[in-house]
């Protein structure tokens, strides 16, 4: 802590100005009328928006389920009229919730967290930030699964004169036009941006690792009839969360089995997917076993090998970009990915192939020796997902303890929101929390930590904490739930095996089981008086 600096205390601190610092703020400000502030290193409020404003950038949740949830004069106003909506305008739309709220005096940017100490004769955080230090009874981290990127150490990076730049940590000042640009990584984020600069990079090259499975997204404008619908119909909408299993648009989660119709009807349903478009379409709205059933997984793979095929011209090419893994990872989709390639400015380099061995002065060389000269290298090479957020931050809770040497084997939580030992800390989209569409998740967690601390505001001192046991038993829930899945058997940012020794205590750092077994789960531990918790009162209380 800073000696001798004054300390400014308040009911809550809040760390992270995404989605969810804003609805952890409506909810403990709002609705509980505690004394909570907003702390965000970033200048400026939206989080993953803030921060990737690469071209392109766009979400693949629907525009009508990409909002905070339980807002309905909030919903009312939002004007986006379009299936899929672009990082400026969610940006413009987190702002604009902060101002609709009166909650701008809330924030304070520009300031970074970077310990925080549970003391426990008060039973309160002491929280170091770069700009001062805070006493808060109720620390509320909310810092982003997907918010501390992932930068590979290449050989010679560093002599490379040109410009370097991460998606998540886009400048305003850069022009890409007629520039020669080379890319590394090809995931959501890279196929998004690739598709876009390549309308007007001079040259753009691919320097693809692993290819993808990419369904059309279909992006399109809503009718005043569809818009209509959304906006009267919100509140069911909110409703279904407790039904559906992802909540990623109005997706029938289909029971149907891939190998209960003809050939000729399987095709023609993902045919249907894919003019229909959107990654979730195509994996819950065709078949329900797509990610259990290797044969199906197989067929459904094969469709899109052959679309891939029959859109990209060059056989050499299209064969780098077809997969052969499972089709297994975090569903993406594209607006013309695939047929970029077709056009003069475009190339692919597989670094299966040929491996990057160095980069110089111009540019980087492959293992064939060949010398790529480039003005701009885009590394949208992604994260270090979920506990990445947290790992720089010196955490230390009850009995001295450390997070770090809490997560020393891997991350745990119980839900994503609280881990045994750090008492009034509370996480929003920690590790261990749903895998589903994230906007939901972050309105049931803040709730539910609304929850938890109104059982104890009465109480003056008092401190609630996860216990051990429930904290070991959500992981043996997790794990269990990701028996049988597909998904295991591929690596991606869902397992942490992106990032070189990483450690987990389960396979996935998330719970797959669903957003309604997590909203049934959230209440019913709320509605029985939190029975996986301790509350501590002390005696001089
Ligand atoms: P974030 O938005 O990441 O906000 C966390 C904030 O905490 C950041 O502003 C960060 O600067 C701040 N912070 C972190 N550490 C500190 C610190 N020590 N001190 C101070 N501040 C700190 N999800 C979906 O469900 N659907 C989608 O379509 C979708 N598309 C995505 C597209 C991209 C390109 C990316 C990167 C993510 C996408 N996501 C999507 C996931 C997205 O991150 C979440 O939907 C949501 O925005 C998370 O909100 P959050 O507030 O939890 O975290
Ligand atoms: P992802 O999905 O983690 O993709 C990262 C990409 O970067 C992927 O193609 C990786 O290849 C590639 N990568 C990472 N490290 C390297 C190295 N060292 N060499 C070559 N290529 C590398 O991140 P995104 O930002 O695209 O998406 C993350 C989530 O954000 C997404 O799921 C949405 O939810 C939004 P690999 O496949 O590992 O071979």
């Amino acid at each position: 802590m800073n000696e001798g600096t004054s300390i400014r205390k308040v009911d809550a601190l809040i760390v992270g100005a995404g989605f969810g610092g804003i609805a952890a703020l409506r909810t403990l400000h709002g609705e509980l009328g505690l004394d909570a502030i907003v702390i965000e290193k970033g200048s400026g409020i939206g989080g993953t928006w803030f921060w990737n404003r690469y071209p392109g950038a766009l979400s693949d949740t629907e525009s009508f389920m990409y909002q905070l949830p339980f807002e309905h004069e909030l919903y009312q106003r939002t004007e986006w009229n379009t299936r899929y909506v672009q990082a400026p305008d969610i940006r413009r739309y987190l702002e604009d919730a902060v101002d609709h709220f009166d909650l701008r005096s809330r924030f304070q940017l520009e300031t970074e967290m970077r310990a925080a100490t549970f003391d426990e004769a008060s039973q309160t955080w002491l929280i170091h930030t770069d700009k001062g230090d805070f006493e808060a009874r109720f620390l509320i981290t909310a810092l982003g699964l997907l918010s501390r990127m992932n930068v590979p150490n290449f050989p010679g990076l560093d002599q490379f004169q040109g410009r370097i730049v991460h998606t998540a940590a886009w400048p305003e000042d850069l022009d890409l036009a007629g520039q020669r640009i080379g890319v590394i990584g090809n995931g959501s984020t890279g196929v998004q941006f690739m598709t876009e600069a390549a309308k007007t990079a001079g040259h753009l090259t691919s320097f693809q690792r692993t290819p993808q499975y990419s369904v059309p997204a279909r992006n399109r404008s809503w009718t005043p009839e569809e818009l209509a619908a959304f906006k009267a119909t919100c509140q069911d909408r909110w409703d279904e969360f407790s039904r559906v299993k992802l909540g990623f648009g109005i997706n029938e989660e289909n029971e149907r089995k891939t190998f209960s119709v003809s050939e000729e009807e399987r095709e023609a349903i993902y045919e249907w997917a894919w003019n229909k478009g959107g990654p979730y379409t195509f994996c819950n709205e065709t078949f329900s076993d797509l990610t259990t059933d290797r044969a199906a997984n197989e067929e459904a793979a094969n469709f899109i090998r052959r679309k891939i095929s029959s859109i990209v011209n060059d056989p050499e090419t299209a064969r780098k970009l077809t997969p052969w893994e499972m089709f297994a990872r975090r569903p993406i989709c594209d607006s013309g990915y695939f047929e970029i390639f077709n056009q003069p400015n475009v190339s692919l380099v597989s670094l299966r192939d040929t491996p990057i061995t160095h980069f110089t002065e111009n540019g980087l060389v492959t293992s064939d020796g060949q010398l790529h000269e480039l003005d701009v290298l885009v590394l949208a090479t992604g994260f270090d997902a979920q506990d990445g957020s947290y790992r720089g931050l010196d955490i230390t809770g009850r009995d001295g303890r450390t997070l770090n040497e809490h997560w020393s084997e891997g991350p745990r939580s119980h839900m994503g929101i609280t881990v045994n030992g750090f008492p009034n800390m509370f996480m929003v989209l920690g590790p261990c929390g749903p895998f589903v569409n994230l906007p939901p998740a972050i309105g049931v967690q803040a709730k539910w930590i609304g929850r938890a601390i109104a059982s104890l505001v009465d109480i003056p001192a008092a401190s609630i904490e996860l216990t051990a046991e429930s904290e070991e038993a959500w992981l043996q829930t997790c794990r269990n739930a990701l028996q049988g899945s597909l998904y295991l058997e591929t690596g991606s940012w869902l397992f942490g095996n992106n990032i070189p020794g990483k450690r987990q205590v389960t396979p996935s750092n998330f719970f797959v089981a669903g957003l309604d077994s997590f909203i049934a789960t959230a209440n019913t531990e709320a509605d029985n008086d939190f029975p996986s918790y301790h509350v501590h009162v002390p005696s001089t209380a």
